[in-house]
């Protein structure tokens, strides 16, 4: 089916104004809404609702604007990324960041940021301390997505789809000892290794997973897992309440709930970490396909924040 898709390389594209987004803005009043469609600076067109999206160190064809059509079969532009087993294999970490991120700032140095773009970044709505909400993707999994089995060092290898993070003060002259970014909870696309009931190993699977300062096996938790739909659109939501829990659905079928008894959700202190906790200066939603291979496609990406 890849024949379907007219893929145009990104200095190319000149998009046309009214073409066919099927998801209306207003359908994330308050929030925040990436359709792919007629945003951008002119050298990045399509990628000015993201607030990071200019990855200088990737290969031509690894991230880009495509032309194709939406779930409902209409014209539509979208984010491709398309990462090859070779790049991943040359062992430049650059080559693997085929990756976009909405980042609201909450604190410095972010509340002094502009993105890529050239805007200042968002303020969380209410007060900007509740990430509270609906945060949802559509993607569609390429049948030529190229997934390794397995690593060289046996480990299962991994794509992340769709993540948050969490960002810490660490910059502009600031004491904190957190990492600059943490990753919190997010969902990455892998081979189903062996074991998981139902599903054939090496067949795409999405994995539910979280941060962990001790690692992140994710053959360690095969509720976490549900197989990955090819070659039709599906939608990933993660809803976040704030200080609970995190649930993860496909196509609006929940198949996993992370509760802060495991992970801290969304902007809480977290004591759990070695370091301690200083605050909050950014919270990002970020999509893509980062640090694995693979042939994605994504679009209508929305934050609709709690009432
Ligand atoms: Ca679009």
């Amino acid at each position: 089916m890849v024949s379907r898709w007219l893929r145009t390389a990104l200095a190319a594209v000149l998009l046309p104004v009214a073409l066919g987004a099927t998801v209306a803005r207003a359908d994330t009043p308050g929030g925040w809404f990436a359709d792919h469609e007629t945003t951008g600076p002119p050298w990045a067109p399509g990628f000015g609702d993201w607030t990071w999206f200019n990855q200088p160190t990737l290969d031509p064809g690894e991230m880009q604007i495509a032309t194709t059509t939406d779930r409902n079969g209409a014209p539509t532009h979208a984010l491709e990324l398309h990462v090859t087993p070779a790049e991943i294999a040359t062992g430049d970490w650059g080559k693997t960041e085929a990756k976009v991120y909405k980042e609201w700032a909450l604190g410095a140095p972010e509340t002094g940021w502009t993105g890529d773009n050239g805007q200042a970044e968002s303020a969380l709505p209410g007060d900007g301390t509740d990430a509270s909400g609906v945060y949802s993707a559509w993607f569609y999994i390429s049948s030529d997505t190229p997934i390794d089995a397995t690593l060289p060092n046996g480990a299962v290898p991994w794509s992340n789809l769709m993540q948050f993070k969490t960002a810490w003060p660490t910059l502009g002259g600031s004491t904190c000892p957190m990492p600059t970014q943490e990753p919190q909870w997010w969902v990455n696309l892998a081979p189903a290794w062996g074991g998981l009931p139902g599903i054939t190993p090496g067949t795409p699977v999405l994995v539910a997973n979280r941060w962990s300062p001790a690692g992140y096996p994710i053959t360690n938790w095969p509720q976490r897992v549900v197989p990955a739909p090819i070659d039709r659109w599906f939608q990933l939501t993660m809803t976040v309440q704030q200080g609970q829990s995190v649930t993860f659905a496909l196509d609006g079928q929940p198949w996993y709930t992370g509760t802060s008894a495991d992970w801290p959700v969304g902007l809480v202190p977290t004591p759990s970490h070695p370091a301690g906790y200083c605050g909050y200066s950014g919270w990002i939603f970020g999509t893509g396909l980062y640090g694995g291979s693979g042939h994605v496609y994504v679009d209508d990406v929305s934050f609709r924040p709690a009432a």
